[in-house]
């Protein structure tokens, strides 16, 4: 970027020599700001941009397209207010300019015709842009499912900092079967989320797919998402909500009925028994004393981890990333997030609050990572 800069203002040393001095010349000083004002325009435009996968200008389903319409047409109506009030301005300020010194324009005072209409105007304006706003709002609070369109109901749980998702058994009423940080559902199918939380205010954000709905200690808030594309979607904890808030993500894969079928069948399985012996070994770390894994983690099938304070691991193995989504699920991710988790996620409660980690007496070492390494990537 600096290097950028430098290559439109000629040489190092004469964009060090302005920015010293400020006493660079009028043609040179202009570039400099147009440059500037270009790059920032275009950081703005990146933002935006709808391949971005936080970008909400590529709306997948109802709720997001809904939206989407809603957002374009309040701001063409917005553009259309600015340039008439700016086209006022700019035409009040050169035609009224003042022309020579002495001379003092007619003084008025109050127009009670401008006035008015420049009250009912805007007022009327506001009226008609609250219709669609006003009827999207109920659209996206009621679910299709109240009248009678088949749903499927996932709960949301917002932990510092990583996402918990739980579905009914289907094979098990009363059963839940829980996951964390993706979030599988059907393509085309209505998805009922009910957002918790145990701790501190999160938000639920799928930028291309339903956002933003907060999710509140001691009330349940409720969203309905629906996506119309198979893929793997972004999401983002939208309120700070602590340290390692903006690496709160997680992902919505969209796969067809039959795909999310057989997931939720295999999510329902306990884990599988390692086979090999560095995976044996693994297992045996995990729910050994000097490490401790398992009295924050589940592992269904294990008598010992059944842990609940951080995700649930009984299919680590088959999730396509790790640290509520902000790295790739692969052995060397997971041997750098075991070694030392606060390298990869600053600020995260296992780093916080593991013995391993706190204790240095009690740290893994590198042999120990490996045998944990193979066993977690060993639980598909
Ligand atoms: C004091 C509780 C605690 C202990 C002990 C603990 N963890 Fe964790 N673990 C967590 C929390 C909390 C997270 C979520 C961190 C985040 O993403 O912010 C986590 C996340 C993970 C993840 C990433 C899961 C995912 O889907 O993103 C793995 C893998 C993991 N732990 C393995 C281990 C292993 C192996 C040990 C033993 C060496 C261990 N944990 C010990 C609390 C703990
Ligand atoms: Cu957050």
């Amino acid at each position: 970027m600096v290097d950028w800069l430098w290559s439109f203002s000629g040489s190092k040393e004469t964009l060090g020599v302005a920015l010293r001095t400020m006493s660079i010349c009028t043609p040179m000083r202009k570039r400099l700001v147009g440059v500037l004002l270009i790059a920032l325009f275009g950081m703005l435009l990146l933002a935006c941009y709808p391949d971005n996968p936080q970008s909400t200008f590529d709306a997948t389903g109802p709720v997001a397209q809904s939206q989407l319409d809603l957002f374009w047409m309040i701001f063409w109506a917005a553009l259309v207010v600015f340039i008439v009030v700016e086209g006022v301005l700019v035409y009040t300020i050169i035609r009224y300019r003042r022309k020579s010194e002495d001379y003092d324009p007619p003084q008025t005072h109050g127009n009670t015709v401008l006035e008015i209409s420049w009250t009912i105007l805007p007022a009327i304006i506001l009226a008609i842009v609250a219709v669609p706003t006003v009827t999207t709002i109920f659209d996206n609070a009621n679910s299709p499912s109240l009248a009678g369109e088949p749903a499927i109901e996932v709960e949301a749980v917002g932990y510092q900092w990583w996402w918990e998702f739980k579905y009914d058994d289907p094979n098990n009423p009363g059963n839940e079967i829980v996951t964390a940080n993706e979030m599988h559902i059907p393509v085309d199918t209505v998805v009922n989320v009910t957002l918790t939380s145990p701790n501190v205010l999160h938000s639920f954000w799928i930028p291309k797919i339903a956002g933003k709905v907060d999710v509140v200690p001691n009330n349940i808030n409720k969203l309905w998402i629906k996506a119309e594309e198979t893929g793997s979607f972004l999401g983002q904890c939208a309120e700070f909500c602590g340290v390692a808030h903006a690496n709160m993500r997680f992902r919505v894969i969209v796969e067809s009925s039959a795909e999310f079928d057989a997931w939720l069948a295999s999510q329902d399985e306990p884990a599988l028994e390692p086979v090999d012996p560095l995976a044996i070994e693994g297992k045996t770390i995990f729910e050994g004393n000097q490490a401790q894994c398992w009295t924050c983690h589940t592992v269904s099938g294990s008598a010992k981890a059944q842990g609940t304070v951080g995700p649930n691991l009984t299919h680590v193995g088959s999730r396509t990333h790790i640290a509520s989504g902000i790295r790739v699920n692969d052995q060397k991710n997971l041997r750098e997030w075991i070694a030392d988790p606060d390298r990869v996620k600053p600020g995260n409660l296992m780093a916080a609050t593991a013995k391993v980690y706190t204790e240095p007496t009690s740290k893994l070492t590198d042999a120990q990572v490996s045998a944990l390494v193979r066993y977690l990537q060993g639980l598909k």
